[in-house]
C-alpha cells in the first residue's frame, strides 16, 4: 500500500521516545512508527467528553483543556438527553459542553442526529412512517439549528449497518428502519444539509478493520450508502471509524487501506471517531496490556493515515478512570479496563506517546 508521508522524527529524539522511556514500559524502537508513517501535517485530536464527569472532577476539565483539540459530547446530543421529555428539548448538558469547547477555542463533532440506541421510552412507541418521518425531521431541524455554525461536523447516522450483513439486507434492524426503510439515512442527511449547509455530515459505525467477510461487506455497505447520496445530490463528506479495537483480535490492515482508497475516489473524508482499546482478555501485567494497546493503536493508525488523511483522531473518552470498556467488557480477573491514552490518575500512557505521532496540540 501507498506510504505518502515523510517521517519528521527520523533521527530526533520524540516527546514520544521521551514518554516512553521515562514510563519505562516499551523500548522506543518497538513503539516507533514504520519509515514514512509518521505525520507530516498534525491532525486535530479529541475526545469524547461526559457531562457527569466534566462536572465533578476539575482534573479531567484540565486534561480536556490540556490534550484535545476537538470536544464530541459522549451522550448529551443524543435522544436521550435532548428528547427526554417529548413536548420540548432539553440543552443543558449539550450547552455546557459546547460552551466549554468555544471558550477553550475546540472545535466540536456532534454525536449523533441519528442512532437506533440511546432513544426515550416515547420514541420507541413511535408506529406509524408519518409519525417517524415527522419526528425525526423535526429533531435534525431543531438539534442542528441550535448549534449551526459552532458544532462544525456532524454524525449524522451512527450504527446503520447490520452488524453481520446478509446479501440484500444491508441495514441494522432499528425503529428507523422497521419504519422508514432505508429512506432514513438519506432523510437524516438530507435534513442536517437543509440547515445547516456548512456542517461537515459523516455517516459514523464501527467494525471496519476486523479480517472476515462481515467487516469486508460493512465496508461496502458503508461506501455504497455515501455513493447513493451522492448521486442524489445530498451532501455526504465523510465516514466515521468508530475503532473500538479489541486487543485480542488481528486488524485487517489491506481491508483498511483499500477502504480508504475507495474513500478516496468517492471524495469523502475519514475520521476516526471513538478510539480506545478492548483488553479484557490481555493478561493482568499492566504494562504489558499498555505496550499492546499502543502498538495496536499504532499500527491501525498508521495504516489510515499511509493512505488517507483523518480529519479528526476522536477517543471515546481520555482517561482510564471513565470509560464504557469497564462495565461493557469486565475482565474475570477483576482488574480495571486501560483503553484510553491517560491511565486512572491522568499520567499519559503509551497509547498517548503514539497519538502524539499525530497530535496537533502539545500539551
Ligand atoms: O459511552 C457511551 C455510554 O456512556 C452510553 O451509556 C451509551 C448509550 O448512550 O453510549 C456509549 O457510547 C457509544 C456511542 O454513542 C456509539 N458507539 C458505541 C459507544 C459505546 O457503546
Amino acid at each position: 500500500m501507498r506510504q505518502s508521508e515523510p517521517d519528521r522524527h527520523i533521527g530526533a529524539l520524540t516527546r514520544r521516545d521521551a514518554l516512553v522511556a521515562a514510563a519505562g514500559v516499551a523500548s522506543a524502537a518497538m513503539l516507533a512508527p514504520g519509515p514514512g508513517l509518521a505525520a507530516a501535517r498534525p491532525i486535530p485530536f479529541g475526545s469524547a467528553a461526559q457531562i457527569e464527569t466534566f462536572r465533578a472532577d476539575p482534573r479531567y476539565r484540565q486534561a480536556l483543556t490540556s490534550y484535545c483539540d476537538v470536544i464530541v459530547p459522549m451522550n448529551d446530543l443524543k435522544w436521550e438527553a435532548i428528547r427526554h421529555d417529548r413536548s420540548r428539548f432539553d440543552f443543558s448538558g449539550a450547552d455546557e459542553l459546547v460552551a466549554f469547547a468555544e471558550r477553550s477555542g475546540k472545535s466540536l463533532r456532534g454525536h449523533a442526529l441519528l442512532w437506533g440506541e440511546a432513544l426515550p421510552p416515547w420514541a420507541k412507541e413511535i408506529s406509524t412512517r408519518a409519525e417517524a418521518e415527522r419526528e425525526l425531521v423535526q429533531h435534525i431541524e431543531t438539534v442542528v439549528d441550535r448549534y449551526k455554525g459552532r458544532i462544525a461536523t456532524w454524525d449524522v447516522v451512527n450504527e446503520v449497518i447490520k452488524f453481520e450483513p446478509l446479501p440484500g439486507e444491508p441495514m441494522r434492524d432499528t425503529i428507523w428502519q422497521r419504519l422508514l426503510g432505508p429512506a432514513h439515512v438519506e432523510i437524516a442527511f438530507r435534513t442536517a444539509a437543509r440547515i445547516d449547509p456548512k456542517a461537515r455530515l459523516v455517516l459514523n459505525d464501527f467494525n471496519f478493520e476486523e479480517p472476515g467477510p462481515g467487516p469486508a461487506a460493512r465496508r461496502k455497505i458503508a461506501l455504497d450508502l455515501c455513493r447513493r447520496l451522492k448521486d442524489k445530490g445530498i451532501p455526504v463528506h465523510g465516514i466515521g471509524l468508530q475503532a473500538h479495537l479489541y486487543a485480542d483480535k488481528p486488524l485487517d490492515i489491506d481491508g483498511l487501506q483499500g477502504f480508504m482508497v475507495e474513500l478516496g475516489k468517492l471524495d469523502l473524508d475519514v475520521e476516526i471517531t471513538e478510539l480506545d482499546v478492548i483488553d479484557w482478555k490481555l493478561p493482568a501485567d499492566t504494562a504489558t496490556r499498555d505496550r499492546a494497546a499502543a502498538s495496536l493503536v499504532g499500527t491501525f493508525l498508521d495504516a489510515i493515515v499511509s493512505v488517507r488523511r483523518p480529519k479528526a483522531i476522536v477517543t471515546w473518552g481520555l482517561s482510564d478512570r471513565y470509560s464504557w470498556v469497564h462495565e461493557t467488557f469486565p475482565r474475570k480477573d477483576g482488574a480495571r479496563a486501560r483503553p484510553l491514552p491517560l491511565d486512572a490518575d491522568f499520567r499519559p500512557k503509551p497509547m498517548m506517546a503514539v497519538l502524539d505521532r499525530y497530535r496537533r496540540s502539545q500539551s
